[in-house]
């Protein structure tokens, strides 16, 4: 087969029998691999890139013949009795829901050297993403079965797609974390494989310069969920289960769990096939927009459109200013997160005819405008919201704005770079991603009553972020806004400088005044409380809390002395004096410090 798709240079240096024979073999069993990672196995690989590639040469727009529109979705506006009312509406969807991230990633733009779940979500409370998308499924698992009157607990399937480079830590992070808690059964790991590299524009696969008994491999995007997915069989054990919706996610997003809930009450009652989560964006921000585009022979579809390419695209079609910022002070485009829930029926519909194929693009670096040749080896890749592109136009295709303080603050920049954003976009690193999530859930207890005073700003790394009290809480405390408003009450207040760190389902604010740090640990089992407002299993708890607190002190980037994670984010916390109560038993506890 190699041979015949013009690969015959793979060979060119091979010595004669008996010579390398291990590492020939070694070869062709990567060949093999390559062959059967992919749907239609190399050649089709070889054709496809030969196609993209005289494409690519030729100059020709993907979105040839396409006008792009704003398209028309669903708005949400948190805490509003439609938003209430779809937040519920999600919860009692949750059994039939099973979890997908895509974490094959290394993060080159933030450069760090872990794998970007086991970084800390914030740091007053220490917990990963991982953990904290576990604990989120956890929690939903268990407010879902409470909401289906006579319906048996569920567990939530939870895939997490990996590559080489994450496979293993993110495997070791489970294993020595006794998968946070989540049954191990419940957690499965496909790993996607690398596709070759090509060297040229009539797709000759790449030699490994280090060694010439390996063809060259790159990551071939997240694009790869969807064909693993649907290699793995599980679809349709999780179709026998009676699941009805896959929700896909991205691997560091603190506030992601936030808009779960709605969104997916969103897709259940204006019953999308596909609904995007989407926040409002700044023009030229780095994440695609959503677009409706409309091609000259009638077709339309909704769909992301990359950074890179929506600008060149509007002022090809008519838009001389291209992607501008309109009254709203944003883009008319919603800009995409990545975060997908798909219905599982029509899902497996599409997949059985595509095999999970999602159209793929190349992005070669030519060495100069004759475009014959490339700077370095390039390859296929493909991402996995261009998955409506090949859907009927008879498929519900929509999405979801919430706003970006509660549904958005991934982590993907390097200090450095973060530190050059232009002033008024935002920074996408580890210190506004974890400043969001003290901003998220101050300004939710302010929307349920409480009274949170106003940030203070301040530098880490040369980034200025909005510094909020730093309120954290476990996702079993509160994953909806009725949840936040049921479990705070009288008159509570917290000041700038304080820390409040909330760990247990049935504790309960009551007429609490915090000027310090206080750290609030509930033992009680909260699975054998059926009804958690019922007073016989409230810890309720109140009083004035003064103490000097939890302080941020400034770490610059280049301090190799602190580790990583916390020189990424630019500050560490100095943990001065705090009040740390833990409850075994419920009752009414008035604290004083
Ligand atoms: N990922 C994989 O699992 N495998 C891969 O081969 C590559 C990535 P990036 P990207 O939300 O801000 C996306 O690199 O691709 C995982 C959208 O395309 O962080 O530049 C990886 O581990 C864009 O439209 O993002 O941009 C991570 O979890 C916009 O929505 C995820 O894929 C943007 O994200 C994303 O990888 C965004």
């Amino acid at each position: 087969m190699l041979l015949e798709m013009g690969q015959s240079h793979l060979f060119e240096h091979w010595p004669e029998p008996g010579v390398d024979d291990e590492q020939k073999r070694a070869f062709f069993d990567q060949v093999a691999r390559l062959n059967s990672s992919y749907p239609g196995g190399l050649a089709s690989y070889i054709n496809t890139a030969r196609e993209l590639l005289a494409d690519s040469k030729a100059g020709k727009n993907p979105f040839d013949g396409f006008t792009p529109s704003v398209p028309s979705g669903e708005s949400l506006t948190f805490g509003d009795n439609s938003f209430v009312q779809f937040e519920e509406t999600g919860v009692r969807e949750m059994q039939n829901a099973a979890f997908v991230l895509v974490a094959g990633g290394l993060g080159e733009r933030l450069g760090y050297n872990g794998i970007k779940v086991a970084l800390p979500r914030e740091s007053s409370s220490g917990t990963c993403y991982l953990q904290h998308y576990i604990e989120s499924i956890l929690a939903l698992q268990d407010a879902s079965s409470r909401l289906v009157e006579g319906g048996s607990p569920k567990q939530i399937p939870f895939v997490i797609m990996t590559s080489d480079d994450t496979h293993a830590r993110t495997l070791e992070l489970l294993e020595s974390n006794s998968y946070f808690g989540m049954n191990p059964t419940q957690v499965k790991l496909l790993k996607q494989e690398k596709v070759a590299c090509l060297d040229d524009n009539v797709a000759r696969l790449a030699v490994d310069p280090r060694n010439k008994y390996v063809i060259q491999t790159k990551p071939h995007g997240h694009g790869d969920v969807h064909s693993l997915l649907y290699s793995s069989g599980l679809l349709n054990l999780w179709r026998h289960a009676g699941l009805r919706w896959v929700l896909f996610f991205q691997d560091t997003n603190g506030l992601l769990f936030k808009a779960i809930p709605a969104a997916l009450g969103v897709s259940a009652t204006k019953q999308y096939h596909v609904n995007s989560l989407a926040v409002p964006r700044k023009a030229k921000e780095a994440i695609g927009g959503i677009a409706k585009l409309t091609h000259a022979d009638g077709r339309t579809m909704v769909i992301n459109v990359e950074y890179n390419q929506l600008d060149p695209l509007l002022r090809a079609t008519g838009y001389p200013d291209g992607d501008v910022n309109c009254e709203t002070g944003y883009s008319p485009f919603p800009g995409n997160i990545n975060q997908l829930i798909l219905e599982l029926g029509p899902y497996i519909e599409e997949l059985t005819k595509t095999g999970g194929a999602i159209q793929e693009f190349v992005n070669p670096k030519y060495k100069d405008a004759s475009k014959t040749s490339f700077k370095s080896s390039t390859r296929l890749e493909c991402m996995m919201q261009d998955y409506p592109k090949t859907l009927p136009p008879t498929a519900r295709v929509g999405f979801t704005v919430m706003d970006i303080w509660l549904a958005y603050a991934p982590v993907k920049n390097n200090p450095e770079d973060a530190a050059k954003v232009p002033k008024g976009n935002p920074y996408h690193s580890a210190t506004s991603g974890e400043m969001a999530v003290y901003r998220a859930n101050s300004l939710i207890l302010k929307k349920a009553g409480v009274k949170v005073d106003d940030p203070v700003l301040q530098v880490f790394n040369g980034q200025e972020v909005e510094v909020w009290p730093h309120v954290t809480w476990k996702p079993k405390w509160a994953l909806t806004f009725a949840d936040v408003t049921s479990k705070v009450s009288g008159s509570c207040s917290i000041s700038q400088k304080s820390t409040l760190v909330v760990n247990g389902s049935n504790i309960f604010l009551e007429d609490l005044s915090l000027d310090g740090a206080l750290v609030i640990n509930s033992v009680i089992d909260a699975e054998v409380c059926s009804d958690l407002s019922e007073e016989l299993h409230m810890v309720k708890v109140g009083g004035s809390v003064q103490n000097k607190g939890w302080i941020l002190e400034n770490v610059d980037y280049k301090d190799t002395s602190a580790p990583e994670e916390v020189r990424i984010r630019g500050f560490r916390i100095n943990k001065v004096e705090q009040l740390e109560k833990t409850y075994n038993e419920p009752g009414n506890f008035c604290l004083k410090a």
